[in-house]
């Protein structure tokens, strides 16, 4: 008999007077508090609390259909999530935010109070990271049952300041007041070795033991990730670094040696102690390899441990696991997979290397050959001496596979090898992820191409089907129905339903309205509105937006290049009819790429240049609000009339914030790159503003001769713009990107100058004609509900996860 039958936790209420009685419970037995007594941060806490509880009910029954179904599993390895605030997702995804906005008064508190207190965890640095966030929300929306892991670092991506200096970064303890969304799980603490040395074990062929020289404990905590309009709850699993419990040297402390008695614990903890803030270029140190190989090892031990609840032996591993490669980061664990079979289960080589074969999928987010991850070989060999052992001898089958379909193509075998020679002896991470899965993809056509054209060429000619094809998309309720609500409810009323926020492409029913004079109406109030909100400048100008990291190749220089042109054209004829604009910039430059933080100081130069002029700052405004993350992105985005999406041709894989504001009906002024093709390609082309070279053209440009001199003698807007910087108008920062301009021009500025203005030209005509305007911003809408993360996710399914849906039951 089962003793349980009939009883189990009290389940939360659904009606208003039940919700109203748990978040008072809550304050007075989770929280210790009272109703007199409650601060913003009590009632913060509680309602988090009242609301978690919801989700986590949820989460029960999801566990258990989980259980009972044994399915294939989805695991998500990502050293960056970038999930933004909490509360007002969880409240849309538990549908309660009316019970919610009733019962906090109560307490004395607005919702909106409440809402101002909740923290972003800023686990990533940009696009990569914010993907992930996306991916796991459209999982759970799909009912696939996943887990996504990932680092729990105690600061988070840095907090910028803007002065006139530029960009200054401080720390970010994100959890400072706590984290009400979080559960820790300290009994599923795993213990993860460095360092040491490995010996041969007798009689055996390949195994080895490996004898760590350092030990660190791995402690989980996890966040819901809820879907919506379904009943699944998936969780986010965290791991931070502990020191074991031998890492505190009592003797020392009783000697008085209090640095030295938790230097041990220190350098443990220091594992999971910050987010490395650069995106796209690597520093190669040490502590970063750690981090990947922590979460790798936590999470490979976990995945395992769950496997091993529902099943026996390892014959069923690869048709039950599939293990998603967040780029390169987590590719570590193609080895360490290998040696917890290997070495510790006894698999025989090759049972292993199929199973871990089947198991991975890898999936690359970047172009840039700096961007590529490799690790000196003497620094892997001290780290992880087991793991290098692993990587000599998967690299040697490897090359003998690659030998027998090319014989005698030596610079072939040296260029496909995971080991680099040139100039020092390194591993490459792409190529390990490359030859220890089962598929590679892409996050754009273009970009999945390129890949397979060009820096993964060699691999696209062995394995060609091995190579796929995985659009990026973001969530819809993220960043349409929680960031622009009143658009949300336009397009509900339009579309008589909100089932569009599941089913995005039901957005192409707004074109029927694209004809209607008053929707266009409305729908050009909702922008001002929103205007009005984000308070950036006047909400009767042209909101000009590039919103992204601070990067050479977005090519931020190209879009101030076109502010000093106007500049310029202003101040020669004043009283011209010109389009008044405010252009915003937010983003972050990693803290060394001294480059990128040139510009932002270039920046708010020309920003406090403008500003003080009385000639032209009626028509131009360039503001720089500071600290760019999810949240700010949230307000930013419905306020959008245009969308900057200028990289230089072939060098931005996809982009995210272009399908954002898309969706929520700004125009986008772009190239042909990443996934602005596909946006162009469904928005319409006379809905979108094309410029600049092709990734073909961008590619040869260098080769051909390049010479921005000729750019600057030819066009004499740019020279001006150029002389104007040069001449230190705008300070030394000024001089020096454009010396940098004038110098290599590596992303080809200069060249894309005069078609970028050009299509500016066309974006004032366009905006000179209110109705014009309107109605392509519809269309815009209208047509970009391929951009949903959860099309995302039902391609990585069907292509890449071969997994099904396991729907949860209803509460019964
Ligand atoms: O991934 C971005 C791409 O630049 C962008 O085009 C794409 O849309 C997005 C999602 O696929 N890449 C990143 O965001 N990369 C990183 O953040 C990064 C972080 C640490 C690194 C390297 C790259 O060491």
């Amino acid at each position: 008999m089962d003793l349980r039958q009939g009883i189990g936790p009290r389940r939360p209420g659904k009606t208003a007077d039940e919700f109203q009685q748990d978040l008072l419970s809550n304050l007075f037995y989770r929280r210790g508090t009272t109703v007199e007594s409650a601060s913003a941060r009590d009632a913060y806490e509680t309602l988090s609390l009242t609301v978690r509880d919801r989700l986590a009910e949820r989460r029960s029954r999801t566990a258990a259909a989980h259980f009972a179904t044994n399915p294939r599993w989805v695991y998500y390895l990502s050293a960056e999530y970038l999930l933004g605030a909490q509360l007002e997702q969880n409240l849309l995804y538990s549908d309660t935010g009316d019970l919610a906005a009733e019962a906090v008064k109560t307490l004395g508190f607005s919702l909106e109070d409440l809402e101002e207190l909740d923290i972003e965890p800023g686990l990533g640095n940009g696009g990569l990271g914010r993907l992930a966030a996306c991916l796991v929300d459209s999982m759970a929306t799909r009912d696939i049952p996943a887990v996504g892991y990932g680092i729990r670092y105690d600061f988070g991506i840095f907090h910028q300041i803007i002065t006139e200096e530029g960009q200054t970064e401080r720390p970010d303890d994100w959890a400072f007041h706590g984290n009400p969304w979080e559960f820790p799980a300290p009994d599923d603490r795993q213990t993860v070795g460095f360092y040491g040395h490995t010996e041969p074990i007798p009689g055996a062929q390949t195994r080895k033991r490996w004898v760590p020289g350092e030990i660190v404990l791995g402690e989980p905590s996890h966040m819901l990730v809820p879907g919506y309009g379904t009943e699944t709850v998936n969780i986010v699993r965290l791991w931070r670094a502990r020191g074991s419990e031998a890492s505190f040297d009592l003797s020392r402390f009783s000697a008085g040696q209090y640095a030295e008695a938790v230097q041990e614990a220190v350098r443990a903890e220091n594992i999971s102690k910050v987010l490395y803030p650069d995106d796209s270029t690597e520093l190669g140190r040490e502590l970063r390899l750690k981090q990947q190989y922590f979460l790798v090892s936590c999470s490979l031990r976990d995945i395992i441990r769950r496997f091993r609840l529902r099943n026996e032996g390892w014959a069923e591993f690869a048709d039950k696991t599939v293990i998603q490669l967040n780029d390169t980061h987590p590719t570590i664990a193609i080895a360490e997979l290998m040696r917890l079979l290997v070495d510790e289960y006894e698999l025989e080589w090759d049972e292993a290397w199929s199973i871990t074969r089947r198991t991975f999928a890898y999936t690359c987010h970047t172009l840039l050959p700096e961007a590529l991850e490799t690790w000196p070989v003497h620094m892997f060999e001290r780290l992880l001496p087991r793991h290098l052992e692993i990587i000599y001898l998967i690299n040697m089958l490897f090359l003998k596979e690659v030998e027998a379909r090319f014989p005698g193509d030596h610079d072939r075998v040296r260029r496909m090898s995971i080991i680099g020679e040139e100039p020092e002896r390194r591993v490459r991470m792409a190529h390990l992820a490359v030859v220890g899965t089962e598929a590679v993809n892409g996050v754009a056509e273009l970009h999945s191409k390129l890949l397979r054209e060009t820096v993964l060429n060699d691999f696209a000619e062995l394995w060609p089907a091995k190579f796929q094809n995985v659009t990026n998309g973001v969530s819809p309720r993220r960043f349409v129905k929680i960031a622009n609500p009143r658009l949300s409810d336009l397009i509900t009323e339009g579309l008589g339903g909100d089932d569009w926020l599941g089913d995005l492409e039901r957005l192409a029913g707004l074109e029927a309205l694209a004809g209607d004079a008053s929707f266009l109406e409305r729908w050009r109030a909702i922008k001002r509105a929103n205007k009005v909100d984000l308070a950036a400048g006047d909400p009767d100008s042209l909101t000009d937006v590039m919103i992204k990291r601070f990067h050479e190749y977005k090519r931020q220089q190209l879009k101030l290049l076109h502010v000093i042109a106007m500049y310029h054209r202003i101040r020669a004829d004043p009283s011209a009819d010109w389009v008044p604009r405010t252009v915003l910039f937010a983003g972050k430059a990693a803290p060394a790429y001294h480059a990128a933080k040139e510009i932002i100081r270039l920046i708010a130069m020309i920003a406090a240049r403008i500003a003080a002029d009385p000639v032209v700052s009626p028509y131009l405004k360039v503001v720089f609000p500071e600290n760019y993350n999810v949240t700010l992105a949230e307000r930013i985005i419905p306020a959008a009339d245009l969308s900057e999406q200028i990289s230089l041709a072939g060098k931005e894989a996809s982009g995210t914030g272009n399908m954002k504001l898309a969706l929520n009906g700004a125009l986008t002024i772009g190239t042909l790159d990443g996934a602005n093709i596909e946006i162009r390609a469904r928005v319409g082309a006379e809905n979108f503003f094309l410029f600049g070279m092709d990734a073909y053209q961008a590619a040869n440009a260098h080769q051909q001769g390049y010479s921005p001199w000729a750019y600057y003698e030819a066009d004499g807007e740019l020279r001006a713009a150029l002389d104007t910087l040069r001449a230190g108008t705008f300070g030394e920062a000024g001089q020096r990107v454009a010396a940098s301009l004038l110098g290599r021009d590596e992303y080809l500025t200069l060249a894309d100058f005069r078609s970028y203005v050009e299509s500016q030209d066309e974006v004032d005509r366009a905006w000179r004609d209110p109705q014009r305007w309107a109605r392509m911003s519809v269309l815009n809408t209208a047509h970009s509900g391929f951009f949903s993360s959860d099309r995302t996710v039902s391609d990585y399914a069907a292509r890449i996860w071969r997994v099904a849906p396991v729907p949860v039951p209803k509460e019964g």
